[in-house]
């Protein structure tokens, strides 16, 4: 691949967009890498990736301006659906992803981050949405998941007014979960995604699908949702050994890791 790495550390997968020359900004190879990376994990082996930006820099710094500057109508809708096509399959992905911001991450690279799980950053990262100062609106889905993360008003203040903020702002909104050091938040990532690739796989594809199913309907049908997919973890042998080795009174008994089945 010409701007995506893919790196496997034991059970985590680390997909670093590779384009530090144009601050990562997205085109359609690197949506397009994007795409065909996600669909190579291995998801017998990997249960949780992480999404970062190659460089100290940069995260993402949008979708590729040069690129998009020439576009038809017909090329911008094109553009954009590859962009939410790609966007849409990691927010879905089975298996949770981390977003470790190291940097920009402004337009597309504000919303590729909003479209992972769950979101940490580096102390120098900016964020924001500077579409209007270009002449178009979020087009990666900014519009949506901004003010689901961060509430409509201030998701409103950001969009309409373009300013970017800064890591503690990020922080003080809920943007991002924490932020570390440039030298510490790749370690941190990887700490964060062992502690949860170390918990029953299933369970937590299914905590991921409840929460995202959930959020998409109103409260009565999402209960239902999230019993059934409690359900489903009683079919499954980590379920059984999980509850096992809880009532085994053995204080001397090592706890196995899950086998994903
Ligand atoms: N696109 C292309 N190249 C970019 C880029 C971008 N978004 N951001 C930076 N670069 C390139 C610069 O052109 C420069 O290239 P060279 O001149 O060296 O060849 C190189 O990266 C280094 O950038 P700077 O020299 O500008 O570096 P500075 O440290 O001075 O400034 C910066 C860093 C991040 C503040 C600045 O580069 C900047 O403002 N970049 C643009 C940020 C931005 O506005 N991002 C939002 C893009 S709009 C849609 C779907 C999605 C979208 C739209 C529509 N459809 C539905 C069709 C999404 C839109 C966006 O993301």
């Amino acid at each position: 691949m010409e701007f995506v790495l893919y790196e496997v550390k034991g059970a985590v997968g680390i997909i670093t967009i590779n384009r530090e020359k144009a601050l990562n900004a997205l085109n359609s190879t690197v949506l397009e890498e994007l795409d065909k990376t996600l669909d190579a994990v291995n998801l017998e082996e990997i249960r949780c990736l992480i999404l970062t930006g190659a460089g100290q820099k940069s995260f993402v710094a949008g979708a590729d301006i040069g690129e998009m500057s020439s576009l038809t109508k017909e090329e911008g809708e094109a553009f954009g659906k590859k962009g939410n096509d790609v966007f849409r399959k990691l927010e879905t992905f089975p298996i949770p992803v981390i977003a470790a911001i190291n940097g920009f991450a402004l337009g597309g690279g504000c919303e590729i981050a909003m479209s992972c799980d769950i979101r940490i950053c580096s102390d120098n990262a900016v964020f924001g949405q500077p579409e209007v100062g270009l002449g178009i609106t979020p087009g990666f889905g900014g519009t949506q998941r901004l003010p689901r993360l961060v509430g409509t008003g201030m998701a409103k203040q950001m969009i309409y007014t373009g300013r970017n903020i800064k890591a503690d702002e990020a922080y003080r909104i809920g943007l991002v979960n924490a932020v570390y050091t440039q030298e510490e938040l790749m370690a941190q990532a990887e700490k964060m995604a062992a502690g949860i690739a170390k918990n029953a796989p299933i369970a937590v594809r299914n905590c991921k699908k409840a929460i995202n199913d959930g959020l998409d309907t109103d409260m009565d049908q999402a209960i239902v949702i999230e019993e059934k997919l409690f359900g489903d973890c009683f079919e499954t042998e980590d379920q059984k050994y999980g509850m096992a080795f809880f009532l085994d009174k053995n204080k001397e008994k090592v706890k196995e890791p899950f086998k994903n089945c």
